[in-house]
């Protein structure tokens, strides 16, 4: 995948290169992430790239015409086009997966206040949050998406890590993980993870994963796709019970 970012700090970009996950996926040639300086798009003798507000108002805008240049120099027959901004869509695992499947991505951050609207109405085909909070530019939420991005391309994750991916606990937290040693600080470890007996094992880790996300993430439960496998769990509990 093709990775172009347009923004005024390209050197905040090129950090991901020496960042694990994000590098290994550069490094084996899954993903090519190349940072574009929007400034240098600027045909202003002073290199402007911001403005006043059309109507008046505080702070300064983001010019049209360099960001439009900067993405008509990067775009391909199937570019898809995205705005990193605190009106986008909140990023989802779901809409990760979507663009992992991508060839080739245009990710806009912006700075100021904001850029041109229309920019956004002609020229973008998702405008994109990472959650409800204020940053001061869309860098960070740029990275974080790749970040999210590398991690699905194929050949980056190790075939354990990968298998994590399509586990049986998906739409659930994780259950907790533990090791050595076996008593830390007077906190054992759960006995039925060193009782070597690994249907025991795999049913206590589904009923603790089902219980962290009742405790953490309740609202997590209702967006359950398929319950099957939690309810043959609790099928297999009462089986238990029964037999006592
Ligand atoms: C004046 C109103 N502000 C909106 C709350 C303007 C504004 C604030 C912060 C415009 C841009 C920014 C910088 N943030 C981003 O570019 C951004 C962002 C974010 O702040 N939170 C979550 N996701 C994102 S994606 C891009």
């Amino acid at each position: 995948m093709k990775v172009h970012v347009l923004t005024l700090f390209p050197e905040v970009i090129d950090m991901l290169r020496s960042y694990s996950i994000v590098g290994r996926a550069i490094d084996s040639g899954a993903i090519d992430i190349e940072a574009v300086n929007i400034r240098d798009y600027s045909v202003d003798k002073h290199k402007r790239v911001d403005d006043y507000p059309f109507g008046g108002g505080k702070g300064m805008v983001m010019k049209p015409e360099p960001i439009y240049s900067a993405i008509e120099d990067c775009r391909s027959s199937n570019s898809r086009v995205i705005y990193l901004s605190p009106q986008g869509k909140i990023l989802d695992q779901a809409f990760v997966g979507e663009l992992a499947e991508e060839d080739h991505l245009i990710l806009l951050a912006g700075h100021y206040e904001g850029i041109d609207n229309r920019i956004i109405e002609n020229y973008i085909d998702d405008e994109i949050s990472i959650g409800d909070y204020v940053l001061t530019g869309g860098e960070l939420p740029a990275m974080v998406l790749i970040d999210s991005i590398s991690r699905l391309m194929p050949g980056v994750l190790s075939s354990e890590e990968s298998y994590e991916i399509e586990s049986h606990y998906e739409g659930l937290l994780e259950y907790p993980q533990y090791t050595r040693p076996r008593v830390f600080n007077g906190k054992k470890v759960p006995d039925v993870l060193l009782s070597g007996d690994h249907s025991k094992i795999n049913m206590w880790r589904q009923v603790s994963a089902l219980r962290t996300t009742l405790m953490k993430r309740p609202d997590m439960l209702k967006e359950l796709k398929k319950p099957g496998s939690q309810l043959d769990l609790m099928d297999s509990l009462l089986k238990l019970i029964g037999k006592r």
